[in-house]
């Protein structure tokens, strides 16, 4: 009849069968034991601890998914505009303490966990990570998904479901990275909601038939099934509890019967196999484009789910197709996801049989794009030969809309031919090739880039000629944030309990700015003194990892100096172990009288290199090996430790970053978009030793110059720079003997034989793109003054610590997501009950 009555039988029934959200003690460990004993088939005698955290995982996650059903019946009654994150990385890390804390029941589980024989913290660290991405544009995607539902944005996230995630990282005995696969999935993952009734059919290949009034068909090719997996994303002290949908592949049912039929099996199993292969694996490159086919096939099979299920339910809400933009905005996470533009009109103009010109406008209204890098290597463009291939119907439309496109802009550029090859959707060449960012801009109503400096790289550099377009109105700045729920409060309990303490309350995890309170206190010599306690105790747990995974033991006394972040050219770990090696060489020439009058530092690296980059690896084999060298020379004993800690992750920066007394973020000017790691180490009271770059200056801006060490040349210095490495080089010797006496030392054979760091000192000696020498000199003198501040006024340093913290207010991504909310996406609160 489809009009049941609600619910079936017996309504008292059914509400005395609901589960109550307020557990105590005793209702949290019946509920782990009941898992335990009922979901694991397990018992008291055999449970370990990576059984209890399953345990535990499945009780806090029927909270999560109480409140998610509450969200989500709220979502469908009040109908309100809905926003949707499109992003091919999610970089959760783990979940368990999180949720927890956010559902304010880590206190109680950790007394229940007691009581059962378990310490809550080693049953947190039984968790593998979910490591959906790459690095800062995964992560930012998974602080915005917290922040909106912390905010009570109706905001959900779409995403693909890989079965491996981000490779694990090994360091080989030459110091050489390796990589394994990372079969997160292994263990199950409790925290996903299999939605095997919520499904897309997605086409690949066959034929696109062009109708009259821009209307096609496409038909033919093969068909792959997505099948939805939910992941509760739980806000922090509400109800709210948002939803990302993760898309997995599978062949479709009854899939190619034909070769069933001429009993070609072995063909149709490898057949449904590649249609599986589409969600594999997470593509393993940061700010860098490949060109694969699998990933262009990943991009369009996660927006054709994605759009057919955001289509599906707007029609669920009965209002007429005119409305869509009214109901619905789709953020675009960098370009990866601009095959849902074409898609839409694909769906509206062949499916939904709307006019042609209609239709572009409600794409028009429809989408928001963020650009994250303008490094060129990282602008996708797609051979239009792969399009023909794979989606023929797309690549008609994308041409149909360049060529009004280019149209306009002739009548507003008449006779600008360069312009014109400039902005059109096809890049002419040996093969054209489809340029997604121009795309994306031409699809989108507002487009923003990650930190001020940035937006403005953006407006002035790649894409001027739209701005002259479109006017400057649809190119904003959303300066990045960071959820300080996970990037204080979760890891760091220390620091998170005595700002607590010292402020009152805990509102300020939901209202950052009010850490300024913490500024009354910054001379008090007690609150000082527990500030710097705070620190120690988070450096001796960071230590204590150290030994019991590299077996070597640190000074935790020592400052700590920490760089972690994806391995690139462009971020200068270079610089960082070139000068480690001035350091060493200093202090080899010092007296040992002169060295007991050094600040002993601890200088650790980490991150992960792309497989297929060459010239990362190498570095990472470089730090590696100089780390064996200094640590195992006497002379150094006790004031130069350097360590690369391998396999970089959510949960490994949680446990480094506390323990920063500073931390480097020296990309070469203008090429870092914001940075996201800089805000984490400032939060949490380490001072930044940066280049004027990303989002550095507007964490100087905040926390005032005084309190960070800039260094290096400028922005607008870096072309002309390059313009003379280029045309007029001049020999390093020349221009910083400190750094020619360091690539000596290297070429010396000390690290190894100079034929394996020949390739790395020749990209400084010739070209040297990223201005290492350039800024080598005004580098060292940076971390000179960084010593002396250290040293000289321990005091001072812890002030300078707590005045960071106190000012970090600005860089929450709650602030940001409020900024798309009210900015871009014109979408409002809605309050759970
Ligand atoms: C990425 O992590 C970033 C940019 C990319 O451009 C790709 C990836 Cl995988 C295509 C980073 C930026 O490098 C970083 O500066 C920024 O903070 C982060 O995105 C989030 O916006």
């Amino acid at each position: 009849t489809g009009k049941e009555k609600w619910p079936r039988g017996d309504e008292e029934t059914w509400k005395a069968g609901l589960r109550s959200v307020d557990a105590d003690v005793n209702d949290i460990t019946k509920s782990i034991v009941h898992h335990i004993q009922t979901s694991l088939a397990r018992q008291a005698y055999n449970i370990d601890n990576l059984g209890a955290y399953q345990a535990t995982a499945l009780a806090a996650r029927e909270d999560l998914i109480i409140n998610w059903n509450q969200t989500q019946m709220t979502y469908t009654r009040k109908q309100p505009k809905r926003a949707y994150y499109l992003s091919l990385e999610f970089l959760m890390g783990r979940t368990l303490d999180n949720a927890l804390l956010n559902l304010g029941l880590k206190e109680k589980f950790e007394t229940g966990l007691d009581k059962l024989g378990f310490t809550l913290e080693d049953v947190l660290d039984s968790e593998r990570d979910a490591a959906l991405g790459n690095g800062g544009l995964g992560r930012l995607a998974a602080c915005y998904v917290d922040s909106g539902a912390t905010c009570e944005i109706p905001l959900w996230g779409y995403g693909l479901r890989y079965h491996y995630g981000m490779f694990q990282q090994l360091i080989a005995p030459d110091g050489s990275q390796l990589e394994a696969p990372d079969p997160w999935l292994d263990n199950s993952n409790p925290w996903e909601i299999p939605r095997l009734d919520v499904t897309a059919d997605v086409r690949f290949g066959g034929h696109a038939e062009k109708l009259d009034k821009g209307r096609g068909i496409w038909s033919g090719g093969q068909e792959v099934l997505a099948v939805a997996y939910d992941c509760p994303i739980p806000g922090s002290d509400t109800k709210s509890t948002n939803n990302i949908r993760f898309w997995s592949a599978r062949p479709r049912r009854g899939f190619d019967l034909q070769s069933f039929n001429a009993g070609d099996y072995d063909r149709a199993v490898e057949t449904s196999n590649s249609a599986a292969n589409i969600t594999n694996v997470l593509y393993p490159n940061d700010n860098h484009y490949a060109g694969k086919s699998l990933r262009l096939q990943q991009q369009y099979f996660w927006c054709a789910a994605s759009l057919s299920d955001i289509m599906r339910r707007f029609k669920n809400t009965g209002q007429p197709i005119s409305e869509f933009p009214n109901h619905v905005v789709i953020q675009l996470n960098d370009t990866h996801p601009t095959l849902a533009i074409p898609e839409l009109m694909r769906i509206l103009v062949d499916e939904e049989e709307v006019p042609w010109d209609d239709a572009w406008q409600i794409v028009t209204r429809t989408f928001a794009f963020t650009n994250h890098t303008v490094l060129p290597e990282a602008l996708e463009k797609w051979p239009v030969s792969l399009f023909q291939q794979l989606l023929p119907r797309h690549l008609q439309i994308i041409y149909d809309l360049n060529w009004t496109f280019l149209q306009s802009v002739e009548r507003k550029f008449p006779g600008d031919v360069d312009k014109m090859a400039r902005m059109s959707l096809i890049e002419e060449g040996h093969g054209q090739q489809i340029r997604m960012a121009n795309l994306a801009v031409l699809g989108s109503f507002k487009v923003n880039g990650v930190a001020e400096l940035h937006s403005e790289l953006v407006r002035t550099t790649i894409l001027k000629d739209f701005v002259d377009f479109f006017g400057v109105d649809k190119f904003r700045n959303v300066t990045n944030g960071i959820t300080p729920r996970r990037w204080l409060d979760q890891c760091n309990p220390a620091l998170s309990n005595l700002i607590t303490e010292t402020l009152g309350s805990r509102a300020w995890l939901k209202d950052l700015y009010l850490l300024k309170g913490l500024l009354e206190h910054e001379s008090d010599p007690t609150f000082q003194k527990k500030w710097a306690a705070a620190k120690a105790n988070n450096k001796e747990r960071l230590a204590k990892y150290i030994k019991n995974t590299l077996g070597v033991t640190v000074d935790s006394k020592a400052m700590f100096d920490i760089q972690v972040k994806r391995i690139h050219e462009y971020k200068r770990q270079s610089l960082n172990i070139l000068g480690v090696i001035h350091r060493y060489l200093t202090i080899k020439a010092m007296s040992p009288e002169e060295r007991t009058k050094v600040t002993p530092r601890v200088v650790l690296f980490a991150g992960k290199a792309a497989p297929g980059y060459w010239m990362a690896k190498l570095i990472i084999r470089l730090i590696v090996n100089v780390g064996k060298v200094i640590n195992a020379d006497p002379d150094a004993k006790g004031i130069l430790t350097v360590l690369f800690l391998p396999d970089y992750s959510v949960s490994l920066a949680e446990l480094l970053i506390p323990a920063s007394d500073i931390s480097e973020h020296i990309s070469t000017a203008g090429t870092e978009a914001s940075g996201t790691s800089n805000m984490k180490f400032c939060l949490n009271g380490g001072l930044l030793l940066g280049t004027v770059d990303g989002a550095n200056i507007e964490i100087a801006e905040e926390v005032g110059e005084e309190n960070v060490f800039f260094f290096g040349h400028l922005t607008p210095a870096v072309e002309e720079l390059r313009y003379q490495h280029r045309y007029h080089p001049m020999p390093v010797e020349k221009k910083s003997p400190a750094l020619a006496a360091v690539l000596e030392d290297i070429m010396s054979g000390r690290y190894g034989d100079a034929s394996i760091w020949e390739p790395f000192v020749n990209t400084i000696r010739q070209g040297d793109y990223y201005l290492i020498s350039d800024d080598f000199d005004s580098y060292l003198q940076a971390q000179k003054m960084v010593d002396e501040a250290y040293t000289k006024d321990p005091q001072q340093w812890i002030k300078k610590s707590i005045q960071t913290t106190a000012k970090m207010g600005k860089f929450s991504s709650d602030r940001a997501i409020m900024t798309y909310a009210e900015e871009i996406w014109n979408i409002e609160t809605l309050k759970i009950n």
